[in-house]
């Protein structure tokens, strides 16, 4: 009778321990037949953005030709070429960007999504500066901080465009004319920009933290 309860309170345990990962939201991973391959959620729309947690990922790998390969920042898992079949896989997604193909034709059968928040790389900045005709320097007064191309029109022979701050020393020359592209990364804090041949000929950018 005890060695009965013991099957009993086993039975149980199992029973219990099995819904749990069954309360991870459910995707639906599919490859074949043919050239497809999708990531679909619970209400079947396409996967484009998760946000971070455990996920129970049903896959259906559908062909003898192709495989699923999903890969992402912690996640790296995929079936196999030549078999067929249903997988379940429990896999974490944390924030970053998430890629999932066919390795036989990974250019044309491909997706991938979101999950949290990802970090973008922040865009090159343009910004324009100009010394000349005559006894006159323009740039901006204010900027935010990060990576600029900065195009520099020096008009004049007399004058240069010179532009100093934080990490940043970088000018045209007196006699020069023409325009010069310049890739700076500009810091919070004060810049100056002068004409070396000109006292008068000046002013002040001032930088602002990016974020
Ligand atoms: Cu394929």
């Amino acid at each position: 009778m005890r060695y009965f309860g013991v099957l009993l309170f086993l039975g149980v345990a199992a029973v219990l321990s099995g819904p749990a990962a069954a309360d991870n939201p459910l995707l639906q991973a599919s490859v074949g037949p043919g050239f497809t391959i999708s990531l679909t959620d619970a209400s079947r729309a396409k996967v484009t953005h998760l946000d971070p947690g455990t996920y129970t990922i049903h896959v259906s790998d559908q062909s003898d030709m192709h495989n699923f390969d999903l890969t992402g920042p912690g996640v790296s898992k995929s079936t196999d070429v030549a078999d067929v079949g249903e997988q379940e896989w429990t896999v974490t997604f944390t924030d970053g960007v998430y890629r999932y193909v066919c390795d036989v034709h990974a250019t044309i059968m491909k997706g991938s999504f979101t999950v949290g928040n990802v970090p973008t790389t922040p865009a090159v900045k343009k910004m324009s500066a100009s010394v000349g005709p005559g006894a006159k320097i323009a740039f901006a007064r204010t900027a935010k901080a990060g990576k600029t191309t900065l195009t520099v029109r020096d008009l004049t022979a007399k004058d240069n465009f010179h532009l100093t701050g934080p990490g940043v020393n970088k000018k045209t020359g007196v006699a020069f004319k023409g325009t010069v592209k310049w890739t700076v990364t500009l810091k919070a804090g004060t810049y100056s920009y002068r004409s070396d041949a000109h006292k008068g000929l000046k002013g002040t950018l001032k930088v602002t933290p990016a974020a």
